[in-house]
């Protein structure tokens, strides 16, 4: 008995250590995480004749990087799993790359779904598993692949209201289909139905682009949608910002004044044919349910003359009557590079207020991007109207003037039934509250909930300190992006204008890029911005182009032409990218030079620092001022360094050299016009004592005086920020890169106005369009301009990450494939902890001061590395995983300018320790 039992134990024992021992041998191996096909998780519509892979890996072992890789590429999953038939495998490659990996197989085919999978091996001689299977799906690639034909509406227009276009047609299907795929756009904004059911989770598409350019088009399965017999597709088509009221002063027609739709849903049979149901003089075309759609102004809609069924089979409509054809070109069609505008969150009222006017009022807490959707029950014909307001005013009453001319209503005509679902269709609004009319009964907040909308870019960055106030800060700027963040970067999403403001996204990219994966988001208005580029090269001050081509090439506003392709490429690494958006940054130095004289840009209109710092009361009597010719001067240089940059990334050593000769000119001539011999600006403003540091104008002689009077400006002001736009992005940075980062954080963790806190104090949830948004009396700035979710401020947000936490990128080896994580910890925020999902993993800096020290977590992800600069201490004194850093494996040395202790790492996490006695 005891013989068996010790026997049965010691087959358990053994079974247990052979267990162990292969977990242990399985968790050595890397693993592919996450595969990317041109930056997304199996994307349609690619366009690229060598699309891009990207992966990343993961292993629990220290130091892991990539020696090796192999992707394979299939058109048939099965296949690719098994190996067999391949349409192309790249073998194994000697490589440590495993971003932006090009496609190297034979010519993709139009419309063709693809298969593809990676393995890698690692420095420690493993190799993973192939990676689960992704795909991506080829866009049309040649413009005889489009069937359709554009179609407008047969009908007499209300030229009034212009009430939502609908196009339908029955079509059959009479053997087995194998796939189906619709390919779709219009002039305006459309939702697409087939046999009744809705098309997609995506919303306000095509899309907005510069129309005339590039029309995006998107590329749905609909296989399950069909069904034998008869079928029916459907579409209905809204202004949107093609057509709808844009820009200011009821401007409309912008890009074009009729509707349109382009639609084919290509069949492949399972016999090996194919067939087109595409667009043409057979469609019909009527109206429905949506009498009024506007951006800015909302939406009518009228259940009562809904058209039942008028997207499903066998509809016979009153009044529709047959699509006209109409005339327009099929070059400007484009794939769809960015991700769609999605619903992305459910958000409750949190309080239903009669204002001491007497409305009735929803309250949601935030202020967010959407619609609310509200269940209803009322009689038939009644009317209700749900206006949105982002504040109430200082008596608490529902207020709406800074919206401006934008009406932002819905009007909801029932149908009298028992519940009615409402919800808006092509729209949007920039509100915390809404105020409700023509609902009979008691409000019941349970049957209304607000639905977040914007552009579906995962989230990558968190940042969390030990003070709740930036913590708000943080969400607010999470927010503002959130809100602004909706197909393009626009300057805010309520009032008349929602408009792609140039200078506001170059100023919020670097922040934009830690919260969000916005490479897609980016590269596509990157398309964009050289599509509206003037011939001369100057750059619109809104893209798409909604204003004329009179309004173009501010300083600060145009350099998004450069500043964000240089950025994208530091935290992104894509070369190619950067190759195509090189000839759109030359074009706009080339734009300034030759608006210049004697190397000055001192000519044109230009912003300037917008909405710099003006005291009303005036006590200590200065508004900060900076001379907009200096500002358009630092621009200019610093534009051209960025294009040198990217000359000598792309191999351009000629442009390079030319380009280096004209800097030196550029800054010559700052010198002479705006600097005194003892280094005083002209303007003595912190924002041009900023940007003439920040662009390095300056000889090094002169800069720490200048970092002085910067510091000595800050002072004279009480300690508070004046920078408008321009200078906010780079003030603290530039206070740590003189050694004032306790100055830095005195401007962060001010709280009264101005300073990034004084609106969170005031409740605000979302950053503010001006420093004095809502004054403490609670009275408003200039009802003209003054959005409550403007995301420029928001700024300050890469300050935190990059400095306070001090995740950086590393110029000579972008896309953080090595890091730089050199924090400036600070006690009064106790602790700060930032984490950034790049195209490697997940970086992690975290820190938390105390009485008994400083202790730093850092995590690197597989094949990446970081240089980590200590923040204080000395080597000795440093314990790094419980080890001196002094005796740690890793390549230790002192940072050049600071003598800090560096250290080089590669994969892994880190704690790191120093005493309060040696900090
Ligand atoms: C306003 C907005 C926008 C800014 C322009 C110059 O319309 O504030 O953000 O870029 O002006």
């Amino acid at each position: 008995m005891v013989k068996a039992a010790v026997k049965k134990y010691r087959i358990l024992a053994l079974l247990l250590i052979a267990l162990l021992l292969v977990k242990a041998v399985g968790i050595a191996q890397p693993r592919i995480n996450t595969a990317w096909c041109e930056g997304k998780v199996s994307p349609v519509g690619v366009a690229a004749d060598r699309p891009k892979f990207s992966w990343e890996i993961s292993s629990p072992v220290f130091n892991t990087s990539q020696t090796a890789y192999e992707i394979r590429v299939s058109k048939d999953p099965s296949r690719l799993v098994a190996g067999k038939k391949l349409v192309w495998s790249s073998g194994k490659v000697e490589s440590q790359q495993s971003v932006h990996v090009p496609y190297g197989g034979p010519a993709l085919q139009s419309g063709e779904t693809y298969f593809w999978q990676v393995r890698i091996w690692d420095n420690h001689g493993k190799r993973s598993s192939w990676s689960p299977v992704a795909s991506w799906q080829m866009a049309l690639l040649r413009n005889e692949d489009w069937k359709a034909k554009w179609i407008e509406a047969g009908f007499e227009e209300d030229t009034v209201n212009r009430p939502v276009q609908y196009f339908r047609k029955d079509f059959a299907i009479n053997r087995k289909i194998i796939s189906a795929v619709l390919f779709i756009t219009a002039h305006g904004m459309y939702e697409a139905f087939v046999n009744g059911k809705r098309v997609g989770n995506d919303y306000f598409t095509p899309g907005w682009t510069s129309y005339a350019h590039r029309l995006q088009y998107q590329q749905y399965d609909v296989t399950k949608f069909l069904q034998n017999g008869v079928n029916a597709i459907g579409a209905s088509v809204a202004n949107g910002w093609y057509r709808g009221y844009l820009a200011w002063e009821n401007n409309k027609n912008v890009f074009g004044n009729k509707l349109g739709l382009l639609a084919q849903i290509q069949v492949n049979y399972a016999d090996g044919t194919r067939e087109w149901i595409a667009t043409d003089e057979s469609w019909s075309s009527g109206t429905g349910a949506i009498r009024y759609s506007e951006l800015y102004h909302g939406e009518t809609i009228d259940a009562n003359q809904e058209q039942a069924g008028w997207n499903q089979p066998g509809f016979q409509g009153r009044d529709w009557v047959k699509a006209r054809l109409g005339s327009h070109t099929l070059t400007n069609l484009v794939p769809t590079f960015n991700e769609a505008i999605r619903q992305q969150e459910v958000i409750k009222p949190i309080k239903l207020i009669q204002t001491p006017k007497g409305e009735v009022v929803l309250d949601f807490g935030q202020n967010l991007v959407g619609w609310v959707r509200i269940k209803a029950n009322g009689r038939k014909g009644d009317t209700i109207k749900v206006y949105h307001a982002e504040v109430l005013d200082r008596n608490g009453n529902f207020y709406t003037t800074n919206l401006r001319l934008a009406k932002a209503r819905m009007q909801y005509v029932l149908q009298g039934k028992e519940e009615e679902l409402l919800q808006p269709h092509f729209t949007f609004f920039g509100f915390r509250y809404i105020k409700l009319e023509g609902i009979r009964e008691a409000i019941d907040t349970s049957d209304f909930e607000a639905i977040v909308l914007h552009s579906d870019m995962a989230k990558t960055g968190e940042f969390q300190s030990g003070l709740p106030l930036i913590n708000q800060l943080q969400h607010n700027i999470q927010w503002g992006q959130k809100g602004n963040f909706l197909d393009v970067p626009t300057d805010c999403p309520q009032r008349d204008e929602r408009l792609g403001w140039t200078g506001d996204a170059q100023v919020f990219f670097r922040t934009a890029a830690f919260n969000r994966n916005v490479y897609s988001f980016f590269a596509k208005w990157m398309d964009d911005l050289a599509a509206d580029q003037l011939k001369d090269g100057s750059i619109p001050y809104v893209v798409p182009n909604a204003l004329g081509t009179g309004f173009a090439g501010s300083a600060g506003w145009g350099d998004a032409a450069t500043i964000i392709p240089w950025n994208l490429y530091q935290v992104y690494g894509d070369k190619q990218l950067l190759q195509k958006q090189y000839p759109m940054m030359k074009k706009w130095v080339e734009f300034i030079r030759s608006k210049s004289k004697d190397d000055l840009w001192n000519s044109g209109f230009h912003f300037g620092d917008w909405l710099f710092y003006r005291p009303d009361d005036d006590n200590d009597g200065r508004a900060a001022l900076t001379d907009k010719y200096l500002i358009a001067q630092c621009f200019y240089a610093h534009s051209t360094q960025l294009l040198i940059n990217a000359a000598n990334v792309l191999g351009l050593s000629e442009d390079a050299r030319q380009y280096s000769a004209l800097l030196e000119k550029v800054k010559a001539a700052f010198n002479k016009e705006y600097v005194t011999a003892s280094g005083r600006l002209v303007s003595s403003s912190q924002t041009a004592y900023v940007l003439a540091l920040e662009f390095d104008m300056l000889p090094e002689h002169l800069r720490m005086q200048a970092a002085d009077r910067l510091e000595e400006n800050i002072k004279s002001y009480s300690t508070h920020i004046t920078t408008g736009f321009l200078g906010t992005p780079y003030i603290c940075k530039v206070l740590t890169r003189f050694g004032k980062t306790d100055l830095a954080y005195q401007l962060l963790l001010r709280e009264k106005y101005p300073s990034w806190l004084y609106p969170v104090t005031q409740g605000a949830t979302t950053i503010w369009e001006r420093w004095d948004g809502q004054k403490p009396d609670g009275s408003f700035q200039t009802e003209s301009m003054n959005s409550f979710n403007h995301y420029a401020y928001g700024a300050i947000g890469d300050w935190m990450y990059r400095f306070s936490t001090g995740i950086d990128t590393d110029p000579n080896a972008p896309g953080y494939k090595r890091a730089i994580i050199a924090p400036f910890p600070d006690k009064r925020l106790k602790k700060a902890n930032a984490s950034l999902h790049t195209f490697y993993g997940r970086i992690v800096s975290s820190w938390e001061m105390d009485e008994k020290g400083f202790k730093w977590i850092v995590e690197v992800p597989c094949n990446s590395s970081a240089k980590l600069i200590m923040p204080f201490g000395k080597a000795g004194n440093i314990m790094i995983n419980g080890v001196s850093l002094a005796g740690f494996p890793g390549k230790l040395s002192l940072e050049e300018v600071s003598g800090k202790p560096c250290v080089e790492l590669g994969s892994g996490s880190y704690t790191i320790t120093v005493s309060s006695a040696e900090m």
